[in-house]
């Protein structure tokens, strides 16, 4: 496929992550045959598993560190504001260690789009909860089981000021490569929360292919703040799709 790299993937066999990286090339091939010069493209990724995903994407890229991909790549905007910016987040990373510059980078309302790889687990270190984990979750660090309900992402952004605020699976590939296209295609900030089995330490796969379903084929309207607000709380079946999209000033423009 286009855009590969000589780099070896290292993710475990099965992983949901393997379906985002599909997702995201293919998006990006699109994009480009769609007349955005690959040049143009720079992908920062925070610290985990998902965060090889930059590793593995032949366009520009950067490493960054835990928690700091929206600050990185507020500065590259800052720097370049025609470049394609978008950032590969885990769970832990952005809604634990750097929930603070999600919510600032939603609020300025930066053009930059952020996929989170949200497995509901500290993957690369081998199975703490994260701010998204079930409650009862049992793992390193809660073994009889976590007590916390989790965050809902979806809405945070939602009151944060997102004014794109979507979920995809990595169990569809398909629907998640047109997400993320429009995500990229949306003037301002753009959050993208992937819901991405672990196969090692949260295994979902089951568990979201009885439950997910497109909310945007059932009428939804993407304009609508409060009926977005109702759907993010929908828990037993679980939409994906765009919940709300709408147009603001956008940060750097403004800055420059
Ligand atoms: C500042 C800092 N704190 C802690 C760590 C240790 N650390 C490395 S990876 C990781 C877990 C990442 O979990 P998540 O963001 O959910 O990504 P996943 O591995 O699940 O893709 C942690 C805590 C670190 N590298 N840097
Ligand atoms: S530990 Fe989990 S997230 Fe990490 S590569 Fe393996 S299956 Fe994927
Ligand atoms: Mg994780």
């Amino acid at each position: 496929m286009k855009l590969d790299t000589y780099a070896e993937i290292t993710w475990c066999p099965g992983c949901g992550n393997f379906g985002i990286l599909t997702s995201v090339k293919n998006a990006i091939n699109e994009l480009i045959k769609e007349g955005i010069p690959k040049e143009k493209f720079v992908i920062a990724s925070g610290i985990g598993c998902h965060a090889k995903i930059v590793d593995y994407i032949n366009v520009n890229s950067f490493y960054s560190i835990h928690g700091r991909v929206p600050p990185t790549l507020t500065g590259i905007k800052l720097a370049n504001k025609d470049l394609v910016a978008i950032g590969f987040v885990g769970d832990g990373d952005i809604y634990d260690e750097g929930i603070s510059h999600l919510i600032h980078a939603a609020k300025r309302n930066t053009d930059i789009t952020i996929v989170v790889h949200d497995n509901g687990v500290f993957a690369l270190t081998t199975g703490q909860f994260t701010a998204t984990s079930p409650k009862g979750f049992k793992g390193k660090s809660t073994p009889k089981g976590s007590i916390e309900n989790p965050l809902n992402p979806i809405k945070l952004m939602l009151v944060s000021g997102a004014t794109f605020v979507a979920r995809g699976y990595a169990g569809k590939p398909e629907h998640l490569k047109e997400l993320i296209k429009k995500a990229v295609k949306h003037k301002g900030f753009s959050f993208v929360d992937v819901l991405q089995p672990c196969v090692a330490f949260n295994n979902t796969y089951n568990f979201y292919n009885k439950k997910v379903y497109d909310l945007n084929a059932e009428g939804h309207d993407t304009s609508n703040f409060e009926q977005a607000m109702k759907k993010a709380d929908e828990k037993e079946k679980i939409p994906i799709g765009i919940f709300y999209e709408t147009q603001a000033q956008v940060f750097e423009d403004h800055f420059n």
